[in-house]
């Protein structure tokens, strides 16, 4: 993949649809586009069948939009509500069974460095709390461990959306679902402390409301990923249909959960930081002048 494989072979042009063309034309490709200028260009994802209102859409939407490089860039998921609108966006998607997406990822990342060398290409894995915490708890602890240079997003809605709501690992002790109704018995996953345990060098939590802050993170964790090591963003993106908050709501929610329990966080390794400092200009992790030196 390149800027060429989504250029017009010569005088094929006007034979393209109109969707296609808008997208070479207006789309994300080769430019630097941020979600302050939603609206003005055309996305990669634009159209989706999930729920109205679903923060998970929202934060994919955003999450697609700060891609370092998406024409350079393959997605891979799993069974879950994401994969419904991931799938529609116009960069590939790699999509396994339930649960595998670390694995595949893995091969993937590995085989795309072969081919590519130096050449960047970004391997994002998105998917749900239950493929990423419980079906697939292994497979994501291991590619960790192995140090896979990928990022993984969990898309957290608490909750198994997409099969009608049974408890997951990352459910709140106490919460009652529809398939829970005795109400969750043990605590949330700490998988934010696992991912620093088994080596991430880039850790964070987020929630959709702040559209800057997802596109920061989401930005670093890719560009950290592609030569210091795994990387992993854990999204609060809320079920509205199985935790009945009214869609008008959604964003409420989200803020409220975000103060109470869901709070902002970053953890990134000394190596993480001179990277981002040395190749991509982060000033913020420039070293610090060393202080002059008072005189007596
Ligand atoms: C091997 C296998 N087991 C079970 C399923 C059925 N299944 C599809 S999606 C899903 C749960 C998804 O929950 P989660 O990963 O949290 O994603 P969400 O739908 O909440 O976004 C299950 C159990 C499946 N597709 N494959
Ligand atoms: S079931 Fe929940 S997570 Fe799935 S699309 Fe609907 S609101 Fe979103």
């Amino acid at each position: 993949m390149s800027l060429d494989y989504v250029k017009f072979a010569p005088g094929f042009e006007k034979f393209m649809p109109k969707e296609y063309r808008d997208m070479v034309e207006h789309g994300p490709f080769g430019k630097k586009t941020t979600v302050s200028q939603m609206g003005s260009f055309k996305e990669i994802l634009e159209e989706h069948p999930m729920c109205a209102g679903c923060a998970m859409t929202l934060f994919i939407r955003l999450a697609m939009i700060s891609f370092p490089n998406p024409e350079d860039t393959i997605t891979v998921g799993t069974a879950g509500c994401g994969r419904l609108a991931i799938s529609q966006a116009a960069i590939p998607f790699v999509y396994g069974n339930y649960g595998d997406q670390n694995g595949v990822a893995s091969g993937l990342s590995r085989g795309l460095r072969l081919r590519f060398g130096d050449k960047p290409k970004d391997v994002v894995v998105m998917a749900g709390d239950g493929g990423t915490a419980d079906i697939g708890f292994a497979q994501t602890l291991h590619s960790w461990i192995r140090k896979e240079k990928f990022t993984t997003i969990m898309l957290d809605n608490e909750v198994y959306g997409n099969t009608g709501g049974q408890e997951s690992g990352m459910t709140s002790q106490g919460a009652v679902l529809k398939m829970a109704p005795l109400g969750k018995k043990f605590e949330k996953m700490d998988m934010v402390g696992m991912a620093k345990v088994a080596g991430c060098v880039y850790v964070a939590t987020v929630v959709p409301n702040n559209p800057r802050r997802v596109e920061a993170v989401i930005k670093k964790a890719v560009l950290i990923a592609r030569e210091v090591g795994p990387t992993y963003i854990q999204a609060y993106t809320s079920c509205n249909i199985e935790y009945a908050i009214p869609t008008d709501k959604v964003m409420e929610d989200a803020k409220n959960v975000e103060d109470n329990r869901y709070k902002f966080s970053e953890y990134i390794s000394e190596e993480a930081k001179q990277y981002l400092a040395e190749r991509y200009g982060y000033k913020e992790f420039l070293p610090k002048p060393a202080a002059a030196v008072t005189q007596a």
